[in-house]
């Protein structure tokens, strides 16, 4: 009886184990993203694409707004590890404080892919990739671009990013590793606009009232909202954006394009928001058992009147 009784038992776990089973197969990959928010046209595109991806894959997406608020970011991770989510991603708006809820997910056995961002951590294992742009090298190429089409003298004012994210730190440190072999090209006003057009114009307004206002001759902006902000603030303050004030940014969203089209900005550098596709081959290659990449690299390059026509604008999807 004993013995009928454990045959059955093991046939009754065996038909649920293969039931489980059969239904994860057919179910769909399920996904959790927390995005930032919505502060710049940049921003917007990546939600898009990370949405319309999911949705023409037939991925099960947890989409997450964290309305520029890490704690948000935090609540919505631990949510999808509660859910049981195959894979975390997220964009983290700053890039430190992401220490223990990583180590839970971890913990879990859910591997959190890093969008667009990256963070700093004591134990990089905390994470399994990093999707995206290198923006050291993205500040590289606009402290390039200056050198080669401003020359060795410029006074430069530069809209920092969001304070503490990866992309402001990275934009600067590469920015700065070119121009410190020009002593010509010097910093001489920098303070962040949280890559929002609105404090890009507010910060840029405060630039043109300071002592320093008539010693700019570039701007430097780390996102291309912020640049159309600043655009606004020195017509408003008499001077022509792109002649009397040079304007360099990243991004090479429409917007810009346009601007720069128009005679009004000078050089946007290209960074990628369209990587929802790459996310979801990583996660799919992921689900079939396939090793997940440290990092996948989008392809980017450098924008300016030489390269940019109505055409190209048309063509632009963001
Ligand atoms: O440059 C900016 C956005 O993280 C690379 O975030 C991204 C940056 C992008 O708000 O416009």
């Amino acid at each position: 009886m004993k013995k009928l009784l454990t045959i059955a038992l093991a046939g009754l776990t065996l038909a649920l184990a293969s039931c489980g089973k059969t239904e994860k197969a057919a179910g769909k990959i399920r996904v959790g993203f927390s995005q930032i928010g919505a502060e710049s046209d940049w921003r917007k595109a990546a939600t898009v694409s990370i949405q319309e991806e999911a949705k023409k894959r037939g991925i099960d997406l947890i989409f997450s707004d964290a309305q520029q608020k890490q704690e948000n970011q935090i609540k919505a991770i631990r949510s999808f590890i509660a859910q049981g989510v195959d894979v975390i991603s997220f964009s983290p708006v700053v890039a430190t404080g992401f220490e223990d809820v990583l180590k839970e997910a971890k913990a879990a056995g859910i591997p959190v892919i890093l969008f667009d961002r990256k963070v700093t951590v004591s134990d990089d294992s905390l994470y399994a990739c990093y999707i995206g742009s290198d923006c050291t090298e993205e500040g590289r190429r606009a402290a390039r671009w200056v050198v080669e089409n401003v020359g060795e003298n410029a006074g430069i004012a530069e809209l920092v990013g969001t304070v503490g994210s990866g992309p402001a730190i990275e934009r600067k440190k590469g920015f700065e590793e070119i121009i410190k072999d020009h002593p010509g090209l010097k910093i001489i006003k920098s303070q962040s606009g949280d890559f929002t057009r609105s404090q890009g114009k507010e910060v840029m307004e405060q630039f043109l009232k300071s002592p320093e206002r008539d010693q700019i001759t570039v701007l430097f902006a780390h996102n291309d909202d912020m640049a159309l902000g600043a655009i606004q603030a020195i017509e408003e303050a008499g001077k022509k954006p792109g002649k009397d004030i040079i304007i360099v940014s990243c991004d090479g969203v429409k917007e810009m394009f346009k601007q720069i089209l128009a005679g009004k900005a000078n050089c946007t550098v290209e960074c990628n928001p369209m990587i929802g596709g790459q996310l979801y081959d990583v996660v799919e290659g992921y689900m079939r058992g396939e090793p997940i990449p440290e990092r996948v690299e989008s392809e980017e390059g450098v924008f300016d009147s030489k390269n940019i026509t109505q055409e190209v604008i048309d063509q632009r999807g963001y």
